[in-house]
């Protein structure tokens, strides 16, 4: 350091007395201030844009920060460190793959928003019974018309979702959606899956006089049928992983609301309970997957999933009452 700092000095008194020297030295200089300018605006707004995100347990704090600010188009980096235990992070609703945060280690994740908006993060690693609550958000702002967010059907339809739903009637066991198939002429469409609930079809084509003919259960297979052919198979299978991901460790792998985490909060509901879930609608189950169960464990979900992955995940909860073969 010193010797170079003695070199440099007596190279620019050399430069004084010579001229040829001092026009080669102003040269240099110029070609670092071209090089040197953009290379330090560059350093300088990655410096800027640059992030640290440390995540902890729900309990010591959850995200810190657990706001953030973006603008659309530039890249955003985030250095992401854990004080405990594994966590993750993800970004709603953006298709960006979920990463780890391990104890120890700087994850560097870079984000560029395409549209303003509100965005949510949130933790993918179990890390505790409150894990749910690591969530923060990030607001986007620049060019561009922010998507204005549609009412979530129960409030279009002035729905309660918070009101108990039991359905007045009920089969003994699962319906099979192979029975009853020349009932399936019927008229039966995508407004009825939305509003009704599975027990009230039954009831309107239990009081239909040309149906007498069709036992309880005959008629409770044709609901079965209906309701699935509602959904293919694929978004059966993407509600299937969501529900695994984010669902099973409260309502349970089958459902029954026994998940490990259900039992730390207000009983999680049990999707197997066919009096409590033929009773509710795709709009009410959509509004509290949304919503969340204000004050009880059921986390929001608004912010986290697209619209068809909250379907693909409704989907999947109907197959614990209409299981396919
Ligand atoms: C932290 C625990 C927890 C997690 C995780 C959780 N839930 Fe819940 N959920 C609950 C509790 C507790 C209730 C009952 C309280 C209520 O209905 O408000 C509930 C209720 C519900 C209901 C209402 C059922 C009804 O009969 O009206 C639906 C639908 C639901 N959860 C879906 C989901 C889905 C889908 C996921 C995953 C994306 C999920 N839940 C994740 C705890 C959880
Ligand atoms: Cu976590």
């Amino acid at each position: 350091m010193a010797v170079g700092g003695l070199k440099r000095k007596s190279g620019v008194s050399a430069a004084i007395r010579n001229p040829l020297r001092q026009e080669l030295y102003a040269r240099l200089l110029l070609a670092i201030l071209l090089l040197g300018l953009p290379l330090g605006i560059w350093a300088a707004r990655r410096m800027d844009t640059a992030v640290t995100l440390r995540a902890a347990m729900p309990e010591e704090g959850g995200f810190l920060p657990d706001a953030l600010t973006a603008q659309v188009g530039v890249p955003f980096t985030l250095r992401l460190t854990s004080d405990d235990v594994l966590h993750g992070f993800a970004v709603g609703q953006t298709g960006f793959p979920a990463v780890d945060i391990k104890p120890g280690q700087v994850t560097e994740v870079t984000l560029t928003f395409d549209e303003p908006g509100t965005y949510a993060y949130y933790c993918t690693r179990w890390c505790g019974p409150n894990h749910w609550r690591m969530r923060g958000t990030i607001e986007v702002t620049g060019e561009g018309e922010p998507a204005i967010p549609q009412s979530p059907l129960y409030v279009t339809l002035g729905l309660d979702i918070d009101a108990p739903h039991p359905a007045e009637a009920f089969p003994d066991q699962p319906p099979a959606a192979d029975g009853a198939i020349d009932l399936l002429t019927r008229d039966f469409d995508r407004q009825t899956y939305l509003v009704q609930p599975p027990a009230a079809v039954w009831h309107s084509w239990r009081d239909d006089p040309e149906l007498t003919d069709y036992s309880d259960g005959q008629l409770w297979d044709a609901v079965a049928f209906v309701w699935q052919s509602q959904a293919t198979d694929e978004q059966r299978q993407l509600g299937q992983t969501l529900y695994a991901q984010n669902c099973a460790a409260c309502h349970g792998g089958t459902g029954a609301g026994d998940g490990v985490f259900g039992q730390a909060f207000a009983q999680a509901a049990n999707f197997t309970d066919a009096r409590n879930m033929l009773g509710a609608s795709t709009a009410v189950l959509d509004g509290k997957i949304r919503r969340g169960g204000m004050g009880t464990g059921m986390p929001y979900w608004g912010a986290i999933f697209t619209d068809g992955e909250i379907e693909a995940i409704i989907a999947y909860l109907w197959t614990f009452q209409f299981p396919n073969e």
